[in-house]
């Protein structure tokens, strides 16, 4: 048995625009995504999730809310990756570029799917209307989904 991977994933919503980033080196390279990456030791999930969104946007929450949670297989790797999504609306900072991350407001109505990981155009929706979801996906390389799974929650 292998451990998953636990991720987190931040995105900063406004009531007409939200806060993506342009991947610029390492997994998820060249895609806009939300804010967010490894879980250090000795951090909670929460805690990292605030840590990352620092790092990579240079804002700063003292709260978010856990709206979704999505697990992902890559066929070949027995690794799953669990991935933790929160938002918030409250931060203080102005959104600036980093090495790994390159922030945009996206209008809600004008979110860059096809230049999103392909999961994204599943469960965002639900995110966008302010929903929970619980989800799996099963890709084969990064671009390809087998299979996948994918709900509206009341809790987490
Ligand atoms: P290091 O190794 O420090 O550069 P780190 O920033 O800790 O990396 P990273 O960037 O690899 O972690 O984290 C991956 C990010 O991509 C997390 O925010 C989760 C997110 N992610 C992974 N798979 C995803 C998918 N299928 N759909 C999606 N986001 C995904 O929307
Ligand atoms: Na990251
Ligand atoms: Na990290």
């Amino acid at each position: 048995m292998v451990a998953n991977k636990v991720l987190t994933l931040v995105l900063i919503r406004e009531a007409s625009r939200v806060l993506l980033g342009m991947k610029k080196r390492g997994f998820g390279e060249g895609r806009w995504n939300g804010f967010g990456g490894k879980v250090e030791k000795g951090e909670t999930i929460l805690q990292g999730a605030i840590r990352e969104l620092r790092e990579e946007s240079g804002l700063q929450v003292t709260h978010l809310d856990e709206v979704g949670r999505l697990m992902f297989e890559f066929i070949g790797d027995p690794q799953l990756l669990e991935v933790h999504v929160f938002t918030g609306t409250k931060y203080t900072g102005v959104p600036t570029e980093t090495n790994e991350m390159r922030p945009c407001w996206y209008a809600v109505d004008k979110i860059p799917l096809k230049e999103m990981w392909p999961d994204d155009k599943y469960w965002f929706p639900m995110f966008l209307k302010g929903s929970k979801f619980s989800g799996y996906f099963k890709f084969e390389g990064h671009n390809k989904i087998l299979e996948y799974d994918l709900k509206e929650v009341e809790k987490l």
